[in-house]
Order: C-alpha cells, then structure tokens, then sequence
C-alpha cells in the first residue's frame, strides 16, 4: 500500500491531521494500536482554547462541538477560604470552550468514517523505516501478517509511550524531563457541576480541581500521593476530601454520587528535541507532555497540528517545503511556552513533600499578587485562553 502521509496513532491528534489532510485532497492512512472503543473509552481533556476550535470548523468537523459546547469567560482560583476570579474575557477578549477530548475525538471518528477514511485499528509491532531518505515506510502487523505501507511523510501521533519519538536515534533526540512528586486523582459523575466556572483550589492540604462536562456531568480531581491506586479511594473518601480543600461557600452547594470513572494520573513535564526526524515528524504527546493544570496538553498538540497540516499543504499541493524545514523549531518554540505555563501553575497551586514553611509563603504572596495585579491576571490569562499560533 501506499500513501501521501501514513500517520501513526489514532487519538485526536492523528485524526485531525487525518481530517485536515483529506479536506485538502491529500490521501492519508492511519495506524492505531488499540480499538474505537478503547481510545473513546478515556477520560481526558476538557478545556478547549479557541485555536483548537477554529481547527475543528476547518476540518468541517464542529457542528455538534458548536452546538453542545459550554463557553468559560473565566476560571475561580481559590486559596484557602480566599477566592478570585480571573476573567478570561474582559482580559484578553478571548474565552475556553469546555467540551470533551472524547465527545471531540468520537466526532472525528464519525467523520473520518462517514467519508471512508482509512484507520486501520489494532495494529501491532509498528516500525518505520529510512526515514531520512526519499522513499520511508512503515511496517506493522495485522492478524498476524506482517504489512507495509509506503508514505512520502510518516506523522508520528502515537503518544508518550509510542514507538514513533524511540525511533529517532538517540544521538539525534534531546529528552527534558521532570517528574512531579504526587498525581492526579480524577472522578466523573452524573452530577450537576458545583459552580458554573471551574474552581483551581490551592489549600493545606493539597490541590483540587471542580470541573464539568456538561449540566448533568462533573469532573474533579485532587492532588494524591503517587503510590495511591484508585481502589484505596472509595466515593466517599474523595468527596471527602475534595470538600476540604474546596472554599466552604461550596462544600454546601456540592453534590454528591457514585463515581462513573475514577483513575489516576502522574504528573509530568516532558518534551522531546528535535520533533523532526528526515521525513518523521511528532505532534502532540509524542513529542512533549505537561502536567494538566494549565490545561495545555490536548490543546498544544493542536498546535502542531497546525503548523504540519500548513506544512504538508504547501509542500504537497504547492511544492513549497519551506514550512517542513520550519516545523520543528515554530512547533517548539510554542511548546515551550505552555511547559512553562503548566509548570508554573503546578508549582503554584501544590502542595509539594519537601516544602519549607518559605516555600509555603512565597505560593501564598505570588497568590495575593495574582489576586491583586492585573498585569499577572493579564499574563495568566492569555496563556490560559492559547497564545497565538
Ligand atoms: P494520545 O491521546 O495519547 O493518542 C495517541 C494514540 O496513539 C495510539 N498509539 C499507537 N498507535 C499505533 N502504534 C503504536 N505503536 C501506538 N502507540 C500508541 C494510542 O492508542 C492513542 O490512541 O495523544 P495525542 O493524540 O497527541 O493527544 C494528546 C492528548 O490526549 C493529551 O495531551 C491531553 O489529554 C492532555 N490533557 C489535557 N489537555 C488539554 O489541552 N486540556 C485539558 O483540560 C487536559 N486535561 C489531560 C487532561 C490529560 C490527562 N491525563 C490523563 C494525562 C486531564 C488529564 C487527567
Ligand atoms: C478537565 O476538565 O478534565 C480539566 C480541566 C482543566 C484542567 C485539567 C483538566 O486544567
């Protein structure tokens, strides 16, 4: 088989490339290891910037998103029983968008299918080859064969533990890394959300998170140690403990019931150098991860969505390769920008072991600084809402 650009891993990232590509009359083919139901089946990102938005109406994909999406013009940040709101809006002109990564990759899906893409789900031992010649293909297996599909570009979208960032040689690749000392307990519920905004919460005792879905469909999340397993938590013990570190005006107001999903997430900051390799290029988890408090993962691999996408457009429809040279360094240069933004909100907003009581002081002044400056609130929030691409 052959294809213009073979891309591996079908979560979002993969397939809004997909999309985009096909739209533009480029042929694509994508491999992804695990089934539909599988990739539907985890609980991510809900927070959208705009930029993403605007990419899902150029891939003619946004009609439900448009339709059911709730629109944030800011966000609580809650210290102890202090709280403030940063108004997204009035700051920057520019609000979120909530609406699930699944709600937003099953409406890929759709499309993809409703116009006869090619995904080819659960294959196995993907590996490609001579990616820095003229001619590189990827071989995988299927039902037990053995296949190979010839591309002119491979899209490396598989994800943090894809095979497509380990296949740049390791004297190629630079690795940054640093991993957090606790995790992310997150539950859903059929509830309704507790506060129409979503509440960042810093407190004594670690941080949380009341986020949503929709009307009827909570998220929340708190700050646990790393060696907790969702077992050691029953319903009761995380509402529990989410009602003390939330501010008492909401503890009331919350309400309560059974857990539909509940897993854990480690935190961690990562990014990989160069995310070009020959004819491979990385995009989104493949290539970098941030910690989910600034919500920024989901949302910066739409960004290098849009710099390939423009990329492969002007190369294959205009022969223009100006954009295929540039891809790595206009990718990173944005990357780093929401590293440092997820890092920084991390660092603010958590407990961490080995705090001193001046490490505790210096979260709670930056704090009352955002609290009462607007140039922070200004800063805050444009890199909350996306920087420009
Ligand atoms: P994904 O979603 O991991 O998809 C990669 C796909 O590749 C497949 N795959 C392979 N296929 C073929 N061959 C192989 N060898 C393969 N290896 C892997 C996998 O099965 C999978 O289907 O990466 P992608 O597409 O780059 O998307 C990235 C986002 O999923 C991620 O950045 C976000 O979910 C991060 N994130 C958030 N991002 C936001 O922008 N806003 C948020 O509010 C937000 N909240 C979150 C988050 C991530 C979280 N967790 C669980 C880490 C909240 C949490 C708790
Ligand atoms: C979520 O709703 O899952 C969510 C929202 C904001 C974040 C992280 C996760 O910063």
């Amino acid at each position: 088989m052959r294809t213009q650009v073979l891309i591996i891993g079908g979560g979002p990232s993969g397939l809004l490339l997909s999309q985009l590509l096909e739209k533009q009359g480029i042929d694509t083919v994508v491999l992804e290891r695990k089934t539909r139901d599988y990739v539907l089946g985890r609980i991510r990102a809900g927070i959208l910037e705009t930029g993403f938005v605007e990419l899902m109406r150029q891939a003619g994909v946004s009609d439900r998103m448009d339709k059911e999406c709730f629109i944030h013009d800011g966000t609580v940040i809650a210290h102890g029983d202090e709280q403030f709101r940063i108004d997204f809006t009035a700051l920057t002109g520019t609000p979120v968008v909530v609406y699930g990564q699944t709600e937003l990759t099953r409406d890929l899906y759709d499309a993809r299918e409703a116009s006869g893409g090619k995904i080819i789900f659960e294959v196995e031992n993907v590996r490609i080859h001579d990616a820095t010649s003229e001619r590189p293909h990827v071989t995988y297996e299927k039902d037990g064969r053995e296949l190979t599909i010839h591309a002119d570009y491979i899209a490396g979208c598989d994800g943090f533990h894809g095979i497509s960032r380990q296949s740049i040689p390791v004297d190629v690749r630079r690795e940054y890394e640093k991993i957090y000392p606790f995790g992310w307990l997150g539950i859903l519920s059929e509830t309704p959300p507790v506060h129409h905004e979503l509440i960042y919460s810093s407190s004594d005792r670690g941080f949380s998170l009341c986020s949503m879905r929709n009307e009827n469909l909570s998220r929340y999340y708190i700050q646990c140690s790393l060696s907790d397993r969702p077992s050691d938590w029953s319903d009761q013990l995380f509402w529990d403990e989410l009602k003390r570190r939330m501010p008492t005006e909401y503890t009331d107001r919350l309400v309560t019931g059974p857990s539909i999903e509940k897993s854990i997430a480690p935190l961690r900051s990562f990014v990989t150098e160069p995310m070009r390799w020959g004819r491979l290029f990385l995009c989104g988890d493949a290539a970098h991860i941030v910690p989910p408090t600034g919500a920024k993962g989901l949302n910066t691999a739409a960004s290098d969505i849009h710099y390939l996408y423009h990329a492969l457009v002007d190369m294959l429809l205009d022969g223009d390769a100006e954009g295929l040279e540039r891809y790595s360094e206009r990718a990173l240069a944005r990357v780093w920008k929401a590293e440092r933004f997820s890092w920084w909100m991390t660092s603010l907003l958590h407990r961490f072991p080995d705090q001193s009581e001046f490490d505790i002081k210096m979260q709670a002044a930056e704090l009352a600084f955002l609290q009462g400056n607007d140039h922070a609130q200004i800063s805050m929030a444009q890199n909350y809402v996306g920087l420009p691409y």
